[in-house]
């Protein structure tokens, strides 16, 4: 609701809907009705709007998107009413002004800002754009340039900034109504034209239309196949071509067709699966509501590896005081060195006065090779390289030395927790944290609980989570976790379709083209193909531990790709060495280009084993990689490693570069219609029945069987599912 309240001269609205007061019909209503009460009482001079509890508002309420048309159109015009107002409106910006709550605020003659609120028109994050007149107000405001940022990244800002754009007239340090409510009472009878954003002209740039051009490229190729961003921007246009009126027409046309588009859906699920993961549970009944964390007040990192100086730079950037660990002097200085660099650029980006902890003062960072300083600290991160017995040998180290309320969390992307756990005297406090490269950058924390791990410890790693400003997602423990376990088939698809017929760049453009940051090929160049090379010879199925005999294309009765093998053996890592599924400029380079010397290569491999090379069209590329993957998923499900498709989607687009306008991976499957993806996966699997990975799982046939239920029904089919899988 909004609560109207009257003192002195000025009338003060506050919008109340916690917890972030989210514009809601209700919330719309009064907001009207409070305009409408202080317009008609003579003694109301000035109107104050804000927000309660020190927040302005967060704009619409998402979830009233589903009732479309009324909530999409309702705000629109009680912004123009706020501006057409006779009497000075002045809006308080405490917290948050965001989507259309900031329209709001435009609406406003006065805006004032507490010096810590964050404002921004974040719309298009949620495949939508500001359709309550804010494409028309805001370049009035700020200049093209400036609104056209804001409105197509949806990016926030700090108020700091948002005073030197000119999107509000002050800010200040102490109580910001106190502050309103005197601007409020000081331009009582000053005219209000001039602070009507309506009438004013948008300011000119040099060269619009060439300028204009310019960023539409741009805003098109950061938009990788998401609509709303180029919506956006033609909104924006329409304001320089065309007066108000005919400017807010346009928005409304736009905003329909946004809103009716799967993709904001889609963006609006992501918006809330990421808020449900939160919300964790595990099979034995541990959960959110009843696990508290520990504190952290100081960590350790062991191994300065990449992945351990992202580590580093994370728990530094959230102001927790740590020591890094190496084995000797030489990787010691190595990795101190590339850590300092990584935070000297963090320092630099640091926005809005957030401040980074002084990682000069060895009481906040210190680096050293002596185990005993790891006596007292409350949490360790063993971030070093792939190997189950040099990870024992840690944790057997740890249990030794760390005091005994540690946690002690592996940075592992697929081995086994509970072995790990085994060689500590605490396997209640050994825990999963897989980090994402790089660290400090990609949002995603996948948090493993083995089977003897405390709700406590799990509580502890996701409020770590948190304090990193990333998203925690906690999944049981198995080989390859939820991540990457899913993206075993689709990488395995990826290579088998090389087999028979297709290109590296073929496949890697139809994943793009789906909206993936990068093709699988692309991936395993930048991320080294040795990796997964080291990873199969520790598994027995390449390399000397290979018994004789085998079939080439062939382990364990299952079909089976040599290529990346073959292509390590010919010393061809990805980017590193200049070669891999691509050719690059240099060790190192970035530019792939395809490669001739493959091409030759993949069709005598084709030869030597009997292959027929055959025309792969874009439709079984896509399908045979997602639906193996999603196929995958549903296993998982039915295994309760994860408790719902939303943990699977967070992963996925938070780790994995899955499009967010698609949703996440098994969003998308329930927007394909599960039936067709099994029916897909059964053809698929008839052509390959020696690849289990096509093979439907029972979970999916089952809730086909039941009629394809919605997404947030599907668990409710598992429990008697559970028994006959
Ligand atoms: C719009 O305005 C369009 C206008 C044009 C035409 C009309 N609606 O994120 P948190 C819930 S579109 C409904 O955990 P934080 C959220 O789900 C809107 N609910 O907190 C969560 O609920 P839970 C444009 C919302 O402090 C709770 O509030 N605005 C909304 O980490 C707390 O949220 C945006 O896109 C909402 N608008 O971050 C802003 N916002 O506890 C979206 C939040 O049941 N919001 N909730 O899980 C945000 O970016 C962040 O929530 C935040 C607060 C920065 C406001």
């Amino acid at each position: 609701m909004a609560q109207y309240a009257r003192g002195s001269a000025v009338a003060v609205i506050r919008l109340r809907n916690p917890p972030v007061n989210a514009l809601s019909l209700a919330v719309l209503q009064t907001l009207e009705d409070g305009l409408k009460k202080a317009d008609a009482d003579p003694s109301v001079k000035a109107v104050m709007i804000c927000g309660e509890n020190g927040k302005f508002s967060a704009g619409a309420d998402i979830r009233g998107f589903s009732s479309p048309k009324r909530l999409g159109g309702a705000l629109g015009p009680i912004v123009s009413l706020i501006e057409s107002s006779e009497k000075p409106v002045v809006a308080a910006i405490e917290g948050v002004a965001l989507g259309g709550g900031l329209e709001v605020a435009l609406g406003c003659h006065y805006r004032i800002a507490h010096v810590k609120a964050r404002m921004g028109l974040p719309e298009v994050t949620i495949g939508l754009l500001p359709g309550a007149e804010g494409t028309q107000r805001l370049p009035r405001l700020i200049g093209v340039p400036a609104a056209l940022d804001m409105i197509t990244t949806g990016k926030h800002i700090p108020a700091t900034e948002a005073l030197k754009l000119g999107l509000v007239d002050e800010i200040v340090e102490e109580n910001t109504i106190e502050a309103a409510i005197r601007l409020a009472n000081k331009v009582i009878g000053q005219p209000l034209g001039p602070r009507r954003l309506s009438l004013k002209p948008v300011p000119k740039v040099p060269n619009m239309e060439a300028f204009l051009d310019e960023a539409l490229v741009k805003v098109k190729r950061q938009a990788r196949g998401c609509l709303a961003p180029e919506l956006c921007f033609q909104a924006v246009r329409a304001a320089t071509q065309s007066p108000f009126a005919e400017g807010v027409r346009r928005e409304r046309e736009l905003f329909q067709v946004l809103l009716s588009s799967g993709q904001a859906q889609a963006l609006q699920y992501a918006f809330f699966a990421e808020r449900a993961v939160r919300r964790w549970a595990t099979p034995s009944g541990a959960s959110w509501s009843s696990a508290a964390p520990q504190p952290v007040r100081r960590a350790a990192v062991i191994g300065l590896g990449t992945m351990g100086q992202g580590i580093v730079t994370s728990l530094v950037k959230a102001n927790i005081p740590l020591v890094a660990l190496e084995q000797d002097l030489e990787n010691l200085n190595k990795g101190r060195k590339a850590v300092m660099l990584l935070l000297q650029r963090e320092a630099m980006k640091m926005e809005g006065g957030a401040q980074i902890l002084d990682f000069h003062n060895p009481a906040h960072l210190q680096f050293t090779v002596d185990f005993d300083l790891l006596r007292d600290v409350d949490l360790v991160i063993e971030a070093v390289f792939e190997n189950m017995a040099l990870k024992k040998e840690i944790f057997h180290k740890l249990s030794k030395i760390c005091k005994p309320g540690a946690l002690l969390c592996t940075n592992t992307s697929a081995l086994n927790i509970d072995e790990i756990a085994s060689a500590t005297n605490r396997p209640q406090q050994v825990i999963g944290t897989h980090f994402f490269s790089p660290a400090h950058v990609m949002r995603l924390l996948e948090i493993i609980y083995g089977r003897h791990t405390s709700p406590t410890a799990i509580a502890t790693a996701m409020q770590l989570a948190k304090a990193l400003k990333k998203v925690g997602v906690v999944v049981g423990n198995c080989f390859g976790f939820v991540g990457n376990r899913m993206m075993f088939p689709y990488v395995q698809q990826a290579v088998f379709l090389l087999e028979e017929g297709s290109r590296p760049e073929a496949v890697d453009q139809v994943l793009e083209d789906f909206g993936f940051k990068i093709g699988p090929f692309r991936m395993s160049d930048l991320a080294g193909l040795d990796v997964g090379w080291r990873s199969r010879k520790d598994q027995g199925l390449t390399g000397p531990s290979l018994p004789a005999g085998t079939p080439a294309r062939q382990r364990h009765g299952q079909r089976y790709s040599p290529l990346p093998d073959l292509l390590c053996e010919q010393g061809r890592f990805g980017q590193k060495t200049a070669r891999g599924w691509y050719l690059y400029e240099k060790a190192g380079g970035r530019t792939a280009t395809p490669d001739p010397w493959l091409h030759n290569f993949l069709s005598q491999y084709r030869d030597t084993h009997g292959i027929q090379t055959r025309f792969i069209d874009q439709e079984e590329i896509l399908e045979r990689c997602l639906f193996s993957l999603i196929n995958e998923g549903f296993a998982i499900l039915a295994e309760g490693i994860a408790s719902g498709p939303e943990h699977l989607d967070v992963i996925y687009i938070n780790g994995y570069g899955w499009p967010e306008h698609r949703g996440g991976p098994m969003f998308y499957a329930s927007t394909v219609g599960l039936p067709r993806v099994l029916a897909k996966l059964q053809k698929y699997s008839e052509a390959h029945p020696d690849v289990p990975g096509l093979r439907p799982s029972a979970f999916l046939k089952k809730l086909v069987a039941v009629g394809n239920p919605p997404l947030k029904e599907w668990m409710s089919y598992l429990s008697q599912q559970s028994s006959k899988l």
